[in-house]
């Protein structure tokens, strides 16, 4: 495969090549593409250095894939003209995840959802594919109603500038600010930006994307997204309404035996998900899992993974392999 990765010097760039190299993805032919900022510098892959490239030279390239990470602006305008030169996009922007033409993926729920016709592939938001992938089983079975979430987001999810934030507040160092307010000994209730209803925009993807994963309206979702000072790993605590009651035994094992979920869960040894635990592994941790006893059929659990793995790049390369065994690309 001629694959180029696109936002290679970003943040979620750099885990991309790690889980390309990790994984043995059949990488015959690299392109590694930033900002005219970076053309010419060098990155290596596998022990060789290669020379970062423009997006024009990467389109004129003709890759078999393009994963993009490098911002919902660069793939707006760039994703359809690789699209249009017959590569295939794996977009980890918010950009097109709503377009009802595009398809949101997280392979292990629905890949089968992928034809051939399918030039541009949304990732879904860390935060979503966290959720996701611990209700999917659950709601394959019970059938989910309605979902109350609450996040504790590391900043690795806003970005470098913001990793620096941190880290300038901890040494005591004057710095530049991506947030409005210091994060260290904070918690801000504000991630991404406001919208007009009052919610922010990585509440209402956590309340719209699932329900085009799961190809289902029935269900309802509410979020509060907040952001901690942790270095990566994303935390959520989630409270979910079924129409049918459960077993908690068998949420367990079901969770358990769900490829990509892990569960660590025993109050007697202080056991549960955490995002040093999760820092660097690409499965979902789940926990505290418990019946919510206010209210009938209703469970509470805390979910946790590395936003940069399986919330970003694990996700996207999974896509493409998942192309390359079906004979998509
Ligand atoms: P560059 O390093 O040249 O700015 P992060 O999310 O960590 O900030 O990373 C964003 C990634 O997207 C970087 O690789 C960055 O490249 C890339 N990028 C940002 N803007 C553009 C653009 N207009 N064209 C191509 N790549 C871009
Ligand atoms: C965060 N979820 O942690 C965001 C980062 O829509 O792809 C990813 C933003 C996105 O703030």
């Amino acid at each position: 495969m001629k694959v180029a990765v696109v936002g290679a010097t970003g943040m979620v760039g750099e885990v991309m090549l790690k889980v390309l190299s990790e994984r043995n993805f059949p990488v015959t032919e690299l392109l590694l593409v930033a900002s005219e900022r970076s053309v010419g510098k060098k990155l290596s892959y596998k022990d060789k250095e290669y020379t970062i490239i423009g997006l024009a030279d990467a389109v004129a390239a003709k890759p078999d894939i393009a994963i993009f990470s490098a911002g919902g602006d660069t793939s707006l305008e760039w994703a359809p003209k690789f699209a249009e030169a017959g590569t295939t996009v794996v977009d980890n922007s918010s950009a097109w995840r709503m377009d009802p033409t595009k398809k949101l993926v997280v392979p292990e729920i629905n890949a089968g959802e992928l034809t051939k016709e399918d030039k541009i592939i949304a990732n879904p938001n860390c935060s979503t594919i966290q959720l996701v992938m611990a209700l999917a089983p659950l709601h394959k079975k019970y059938k989910m109603k309605r979902v109350v979430i609450s996040t504790y987001q590391s900043v690795s999810g806003t970005g470098v500038k913001a990793v620096r934030q941190l880290e300038n507040e901890m040494a005591g160092v004057q710095g530049e600010m991506a947030y409005p307010y210091p994060i260290n000994r904070n918690a801000l209730p504000h991630c991404d930006v406001f919208l007009e209803n009052g919610y922010t925009k990585e509440e209402m993807k956590l309340a719209r994307e699932p329900q085009k994963i799961f190809n289902d309206r029935s269900f309802s979702i509410s979020a509060t997204a907040v952001r901690i000072p942790t270095a990566g790993g994303h935390s959520e605590s989630v409270n979910v309404e079924f129409e049918n009651d459960f077993d908690l035994n068998e949420v367990r094992r079901m969770l358990n035996d769900t490829l990509g979920v892990t569960v660590q869960d025993n109050p007697d040894t202080n056991t549960y998900p955490m995002p040093i635990y999760a820092h660097d592994k690409d499965e979902v941790f789940v926990g505290r899992i418990r019946r919510d006893e206010s209210q009938r059929n209703t469970l509470n659990m805390w979910i946790v993974a590395d936003n940069l793995r399986k919330g970003a790049a694990t996700n996207a390369v999974q896509i493409a392999e998942y192309l390359l065994e079906n004979r998509l690309v």
